[in-house]
């Protein structure tokens, strides 16, 4: 048994208290006991999984391939386990966590059923109380916020919503047990990630099934495919390999070679279709680096998004549908891209049609469906897909309070602010594993949150050896950090798009760009420099 740190303060129930039973708070877990410390992870959930335990929806999986999206922390695990599709579906991740859970014997420190409300810090200790739902609280030196970045789903509040006689279902919070849409009228508003699996998904079981449209969002062809024997075991053969090269990346993957690189208007038009249609063909969201240059630049993005549009155009056969599916009010790649096996071609099933709701709003729910402003739609069942308060929904959904008795949600009322999205002036001791200003939800979570765990582990450890009980992000490096963060993305084309990066999909949620966009590999040496410098930016008593 590894050594007990809380044995030198008594009061403190543990050392750590992670939040969060997701790829984050395990690996968390996994790495502090490894380090001696001693942690308690807590989920309000009945299962660890994070938000592959909620997002259960039909449909549901996973648009970063497989075998990047999953632990690279360990040689054994990335050997023994098998992925059985390019793009798993999210009962195969789901058991694939629940697998790491029990083979890392992580069970035993995670408390289910537990919901986090406050989380206050005692200045005098220099300790931190997490409150319950229910009343009770635990006392420790850190806490760790592994509470993801899509945890928080955006809840209907159409006018009317209780009146609806049928039945409803919020995506992120699909119910356990099957839900049976065979011949019935299905309505789906919302058309991200989620509503667009749903939709290819229920189309093929619904009666008739109505898509509630507002904004078009580009959406690239997965080209999923079951994983063979042959190609399971060339891939495990290179898998340490490809993890450096990963780790390197913009996107904490590899991209395949056929992507050029150069800029999109260095070449010829057809040149640049060849490209365009080698990238389509080989799949995935890496669409958008088929060329250097089609974030940052608009007439660069426009041949992007012109090849799109030809492609869904020659998929859908009603040229109104097709209008309404292609009327982008952003460049391609500035609101995530969405992956789809077989979406645009589910227009042209019979069952299933386009409410396109840009002119005519929904207006209300009312007892028998959905009402907009020229026309009623008589359904069966509803199924809202509106996304999520993303990024820092789930951690002002807590009521933290820092020294001074300072808010969380007060110190972000103009937007967040976080030394290299892991921790706040005036919350020491207090950490957020890909948190506003870090790579994050642009890049393969899996791998992202890795960095930022070893990250905090070697702190802590560093921590404990100097004999440092109080960490805390100095202040003036952490409004430069967040400065920085927006200066880069306001060289590129993102900051024009109305997406949940920006918080633009809350009505009143401040408008800020929120993940880092230099790509994981930049900030793995910033992180690496910071460490190196002797944590700067950080004081350390
Ligand atoms: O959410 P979204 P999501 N009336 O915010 C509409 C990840 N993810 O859950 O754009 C009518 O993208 C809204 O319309 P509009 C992935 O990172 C990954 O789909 O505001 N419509 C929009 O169409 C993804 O980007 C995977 O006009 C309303 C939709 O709801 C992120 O999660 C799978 C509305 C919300 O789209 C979020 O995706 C799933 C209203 N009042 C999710 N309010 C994979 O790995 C909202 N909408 C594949």
């Amino acid at each position: 048994m590894s050594p007990h740190p809380t044995s030198a303060d008594p009061d403190l129930d543990h050392d750590v208290i992670i939040v969060g039973a997701g790829f984050a708070g395990l690996y968390m877990l996994h790495k502090l006991r490894e380090l001696g410390f001693s942690a308690r992870v807590l989920d309000a959930a009945s299962g660890v999984g994070g938000t592959w335990f909620w997002n259960r929806y039909p449909g549901a999986r996973c648009d970063v391939q497989s075998f990047d999206y999953s632990y690279s922390f360990s040689e054994d695990l990335q050997q023994e386990w098998t992925w059985s599709e390019r793009y798993a579906t999210q009962p195969e991740i789901l058991r694939y966590i629940e697998h790491v859970a029990e083979r890392f014997d992580l069970n035993r420190d995670i408390q289910l059923g537990s919901m986090v409300e406050a989380v206050t810090f005692d200045e005098v200790h220099t300790r931190w109380s997490v409150g319950l739902e229910g009343g009770e609280t635990l006392v420790c030196r850190y806490v760790v916020m592994a509470t993801g970045c899509l945890s928080v789903p955006k809840r209907p509040s159409f006018v009317g919503l209780d009146s609806f006689e049928g039945e409803s279902y919020v995506s992120g919070e699909w119910p356990h047990h099957d839900v049976d849409l065979t011949g019935k009228r299905v309505g789906v508003i919302g058309t991200g990630s989620t509503g667009i699996q749903l939709t290819t998904t229920i189309a093929k079981d619904a009666g008739e099934l109505l898509l509630f449209h507002r904004t078009p969002n580009f959406s690239l062809p997965a080209q999923n495919r079951p994983l063979d024997e042959h190609f399971t075991r060339e891939m495990k053969a290179g898998y340490d390999q490809r993890r450096k090269e990963a780790r390197t990346t913009t996107r904490g993957y590899p991209v395949p070679p056929i992507l050029s690189g150069s800029s999109a208007l260095e070449v010829g038009a057809e040149q640049r279709r060849e490209v365009y249609e080698a990238v389509w063909s080989n799949g995935g969201p890496v669409f958008t680096s088929s060329f250097a240059d089609l974030l940052v630049s608009q007439e660069a993005n426009d041949t992007a998004a012109g090849f799109v549009q030809s492609k869904i155009r020659a998929i859908v056969d009603d040229p109104a549908t097709a209008d309404a599916l292609t009327s982008f009010d952003h460049p391609l790649g500035t609101r995530r891209p969405c992956v789809d096996t077989g979406y645009y071609e589910t227009f042209n099933r019979p069952n299933v049609s386009l409410v396109d709701l840009r002119d005519d709003p929904i207006i209300e729910i009312t007892p028998a469906g959905i009402r907009t402003s020229e026309r009623s739609f008589d359904l069966d069942v509803i199924v809202f897909a509106l996304g999520f308060d993303a990024m820092t929904g789930a951690l002002l959904r807590m009521d933290i309070t820092g020294e001074g008795g300072v808010k969380l949600r007060d110190r972000w009322s103009d937007g967040p602010s976080a030394y290299l999205g892991l921790t706040m002036a005036g919350f020491p001791n207090l950490f957020t594993i890909t948190g506003p200003g870090s790579p994050s939800v642009l890049t393969n979570m899996v791998m992202a949150i890795e960095q930022h765990v070893e990250w905090l582990a070697d702190l802590l450890e560093h921590a404990q050896r100097e004999g440092v009980h109080r960490i805390e992000a100095d202040d003036t490096a952490e409004k430069a950090w967040t400065q920085h963060v927006v200066d880069i993305s306001d060289a590129t084309l993102f900051p024009r798009a109305n997406s949940w990066w920006t918080g633009a999909n809350i009505p009143g949620k401040p408008r800020v760009f929120m993940p880092y966009i230099g790509g994981l590999g930049t900030f793995q040496q910033v992180l690496t420099d910071v460490k190196d410098r002797g944590y700067t930016g950080l004081a350390l008593s």
